[in-house]
């Protein structure tokens, strides 16, 4: 029997997602525009939880003020009509040509006071939305040429940019946390703040970031030959995953944004047994499960609400398998084997101090490292009844 998805799964959608018309660098679009009223019916009718939106996915850029109130009261109506929230926004600060060089971090000054001032327009309508989450991802806040940006001044400038929206948010009272979306390249050469780990180390710089904090892309970090589910332990390790972009990557290539489990499905498995079971029975993800793919450019319409529905659905599949997976007496037994739980025990007693560490002969003069050395850990075992949950032999 399928799992079907409803509310409560919180899935959501970019309208950019479902909305893309498929031009690529090398082709035209394949598909019509899609209305986002459209797309919130189709997408509530499907089970999802809330739509996510850029400012000019919604609001075309240019788009004068009385235009850009009647398309937001018909998006908002169709909200209305149909339950489904909007839990997250972002800008668009990559589209239009003034910022080929970026917004934050663009060289001319002009353009960083611009892109200010869009994204505090996009502020107070995410806020209007009821949003509690902003998402920040600088695709063109970087560049091809070592010698063309100078990349602590750039860091400065995206510091500046961050907090000064950061305490914006603050003063107005919106309920509002930031979330950075590290990537590594594309459309620049070289991003700024290109993994999770590297957008950790800005965060721990910035004067608000108490309320900063991550959302992570699959593809993304994959993309950098990076393991997702590792990096994603170590965001909830630091408090700061604050909001999630899935989907599916394969290797170290062009971002291909394919569905949910398209690319590394184990890792794809490993991931959603992290966010829904923690580890060690804590730190499980919260948030809502958001899906930031493009519908391949072969498909037409209907493909395009079948993709939306595979994410949900093979998202509810690990889900099923991840649950199955640990409640298999052999996997306990094997990660017992394994010593996986051991790791939680601190290395150093309640109580002991470095002088009885150095004190205790049992840790080093006693110690028998090569006998200690001949234990095997079992991790393939552990492996292999991981796959044999996914392909579901067991
Ligand atoms: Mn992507």
């Amino acid at each position: 029997m399928a799992p079907q998805p409803t509310r409560d799964d919180k899935f959501t959608f970019g309208l950019w997602t479902v909305g893309w018309q498929a031009r690529d660098p090398f082709g035209d679009a394949t598909r019509p525009p899609l209305d986002p009223v459209e797309t919130v019916h189709r997408l509530a009718e499907l089970g999802a939880y809330g739509v996510t939106f850029h400012d000019d996915d919604l609001i075309p850029f240019g788009t004068d003020a009385p235009e850009r109130d009647r398309l937001i009261a018909r998006f908002r109506a169709a909200l209305d009509e149909t339950g489904l929230v909007v839990p997250m926004a972002t800008t668009n600060l990559f589209t239009h040509p003034v910022f080929k060089d970026g917004g934050f971090t663009s060289n001319d000054r002009s353009v960083r006071r611009f892109a200010l001032r869009k994204i505090i327009r996009n502020l107070d309508l995410a806020a209007e939305l009821g949003a509690s989450t902003y998402v920040f991802w600088g695709g063109r806040e970087g560049a091809e040429v070592d010698q063309a940006k100078d990349i602590r001044a750039a860091l400065d400038r995206y510091r500046e940019g961050i907090d000064l929206l950061a305490g914006y948010v603050k003063e107005q009272g919106y309920g509002i946390r930031f979330a950075i979306e590290p990537k590594p390249n594309e459309p620049r050469g070289d991003i700024l703040l290109p993994t999770v780990g590297h957008a950790l180390a800005f965060i721990a710089e910035l004067e608000h970031g108490d309320m900063v904090g991550l959302n992570p892309e699959v593809g993304h970090e994959q993309m950098a030959g990076l393991n997702f589910t590792a990096g994603i332990a170590q965001a909830l390790w630091a408090g700061k995953l604050f909001h999630i972009d899935l989907n599916g990557q394969r290797g170290i290539k062009y971002d291909q944004d394919l569905v949910f489990g398209h690319g590394d499905l184990l890792n794809a498995f490993s991931l959603v047994d992290l966010l829904e079971n923690g580890s060690n029975g804590s730190g499980a993800y919260e948030g809502p499960r958001h899906f930031d793919y493009k519908p391949l450019r072969t498909e037409d319409i209907d493909g395009v609400w079948a993709s939306a529905a595979a994410n949900m659905r093979t998202y509810l599949l690990l889900k099923e398998r991840a649950a199955a997976f640990r409640a298999d007496p052999e996997v306990a037994e094997a990660l017992a084997a394994s010593g996986v739980a051991d790791l939680s025990t601190p290395t150093i007693k309640p109580g002991e101090t470095i002088a009885d560490l150095v004190a205790d002969r049992s840790a080093f003069e006693d110690f028998d490292a090569d006998k200690t050395a001949e234990r095997g850990y079992g991790f393939v075992r552990l492996g292999q009844l991981a796959l044999e949950h996914v392909m579901g032999a067991r």
